[in-house]
């Protein structure tokens, strides 16, 4: 199997330059190949280093490819958002990739506008949603359910502590972010006491671990006692500040217990790896529904909250645990229903 990590630093050398010449001795010819001979093309908007989002879809893609015997090529895009739609460009224009695969709400537009010139491009997006362009298939999560779990763990360990306020600090704001998480997270922490409140904090970017620290001494100085930290590469900022002030954080999208045991209280998490996985594999057999959006949470098995690691049972009382236990059987037993 093929695989390439095309960095920032060429990304940045090549910019509106057809990307994939630079690494043309490595890559599929390109334009005028038949479709056996063409690759899958993952599109990583950021870098994969510190966030678990996009490490999990290259995997997914590149189980699936290998499984399949189709080379799979990572263009890591970089944290300047300015350039993701150039970049995407240049990797439809390249005619290399019978698919490109990304992740992240932002990337439905970007992918439409793309798709635009390069109507043959087909492209496969998770977290996010579009309907109706049939070059475009989106599936995302029920994140009221991941967010509301992690509410609800937050607030549970936080009473314990004795406070009734809880934080979240996001990398950036972006309309799945207000509109589904905050609330779903704040829903889950009034179901433990309808007095909680949650101080949301936006950092700004999804690297600035120093800065992230900041905004968590700052918040741990206003009464809040555990985090839920959703802020890609940076999240170390939070679970340090927290770790030295005797705080708890809760980790978001993938099984965070080991990262500080004793430290970080929750996981809830999304099954990217095998969502990306799955969703290729139908590709690669020809029956992936472009056109339509999908989603899918904790019925279907893609959001859950981990809750048989030793470091969760080591870390948090059992009290604690037989409670979100309850709630988690609940939304899996359909007895809570959590739409958005
Ligand atoms: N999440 C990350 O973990 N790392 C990132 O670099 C990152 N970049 C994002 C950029 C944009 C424009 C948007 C809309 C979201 C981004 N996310 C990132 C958030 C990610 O898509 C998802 O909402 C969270 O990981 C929670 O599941």
């Amino acid at each position: 199997m093929q695989k390439i990590h095309v960095r920032k630093k060429i990304v940045l050398c090549v910019a509106g330059v057809v990307l994939l010449f630079s690494c043309k001795a490595k890559q599929p010819s390109g334009a005028g190949q038949s479709a056996a001979d063409m690759g899958i093309g993952v599109f990583i908007p950021g870098v994969m280093a510190g966030s678990a989002v996009y490490e999990m879809l290259a995997q997914g893609v590149e189980r699936a490819g290998a499984e399949k015997n189709v080379a799979v090529t990572v263009v890591e895009a970089g944290y300047n958002q300015a350039e993701w739609e150039t970049i995407l460009t240049s990797m439809a224009a390249s005619g290399g990739y019978r698919l490109i695969v990304s992740s992240n709400p932002s990337l439905p537009a970007i992918a439409t506008s793309v798709s635009a010139k390069f109507p043959a491009q087909k492209f496969l997006l998770l977290d996010g949603e579009l309907a109706g362009n049939g070059a475009i298939y989106t599936v995302r999560y029920n994140q009221t359910e991941q967010a509301y779990m992690a509410g609800y763990i937050a607030a549970l360990k936080a009473r314990e502590i004795g406070a009734t306020r809880v934080g979240l600090i996001a990398g950036q704001e972006y309309p799945a972010m207000n509109s589904i998480i905050v609330p779903g997270y704040v829903r889950g922490a009034q179901a433990v006491d309808p007095a909680f409140t949650a101080d949301f904090r936006v950092l700004g970017n999804w690297f600035d671990a120093g800065k992230a620290a900041e905004i968590a001494r700052d918040m741990l100085a206003n009464g809040v006692k555990v985090i839920l930290c959703i802020a890609g590469g940076a999240n170390e900022g939070i679970v340090q500040t927290a770790a030295e002030n005797n705080a708890a954080v809760v980790w978001f999208d993938t099984n965070g217990y080991a990262v500080r045991p004793g430290v970080v209280v929750g996981s809830a998490i999304i099954r990217q790896e095998k969502l990306a996985y799955e969703k290729t594999l139908l590709f690669l057999e020809g029956s992936l529904p472009f056109g339509r959006a999908d989603i899918v949470g904790v019925a279907e098995g893609y959001v859950d909250f981990i809750e048989d690691d030793p470091d969760y049972k080591a870390t948090v009382s059992q009290d604690i645990r037989e409670k979100q236990s309850a709630l988690i059987a609940r939304i899996r037993g359909g007895s809570l229903v959590l739409q958005e």
